[in-house]
């Protein structure tokens, strides 16, 4: 029997990235990455406060493929905050790539978080840059407006949501995902990685329809 996630005073739908980039015919997209908008769209009118993040690099950042010579886009190279895959050029700032989806109808939320618009450094977390030190201020808000539990949906499931996820539970806040609302890119191995990562740091994957 699935554990049923009644909603609550405090608890916050974030919504990752649900970009243009990331669905297809973008830049970056995901496999069904557009299946997730009307779930999300339902899902968000349970919630009292719904949060989002935009990925917003600014052109030639250093996540992409395309700045460094010789590299394609999903190798993996050493920056000085540690490995990182580079991507094809996507959400670049003001481009319509970077924009949310037309079809995603959350006019309620209340903050959007933008990452990834320091050239130098890449963020898949919504709390934290991939240098895990840099935050972003999205704990800070939380913490100040006492929102405790976060629901995680939107795009990457094994990047940004992940890390998101991860991150929030290790800053003393409560995270679940909803896992249909979600899809991944699905580089080798990283469905597994996040799937075990989940588990260890007992990170509930619930379904949209255990929340009521
Ligand atoms: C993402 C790769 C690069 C994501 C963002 O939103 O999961 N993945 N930038
Ligand atoms: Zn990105």
């Amino acid at each position: 029997m699935p554990a049923t996630f009644a909603a609550k005073a405090g608890d916050v739908l974030l919504v990752v990235d649900v970009q243009n980039d990331f669905c297809p015919g973008g830049a970056l997209a995901v496999a069904e990455g557009d299946a997730v908008v009307p779930l999300i769209n339902r899902l968000a009118g349970g919630f009292d406060h719904v949060l989002m993040t935009q990925d917003w690099h600014p052109a030639g950042h250093s996540s992409f493929a395309s700045s460094h010579a010789g590299k394609e886009p999903y190798d993996s190279i050493a920056m000085p905050y540690g490995a990182q895959t580079l991507w094809p050029d996507h959400c670049v700032q003001g481009t319509t790539g970077a924009a949310f989806r037309a079809d995603l109808d959350l006019p309620q939320a209340e903050l959007v978080i933008r990452k990834g618009f320091r050239p130098e450094i890449d963020s898949y977390s919504a709390f934290f840059e991939n240098d895990h030190e840099t935050p972003t201020g999205l704990a800070g808000y939380l913490r100040e407006r006492g929102l405790e539990r976060v629901f995680v949906c939107g795009l990457a499931l094994d990047f940004c949501v992940r890390f998101s996820a991860e991150d929030a539970k290790a800053a003393g806040f409560e995270a679940v995902v909803i896992g249909d609302a979600c899809r991944p890119v699905d580089l080798p191995g990283t469905v597994e990685a996040t799937t075990a990562s989940f588990r260890e740091r007992e990170i509930p994957v619930i379904n949209s329809g255990d929340i009521g």
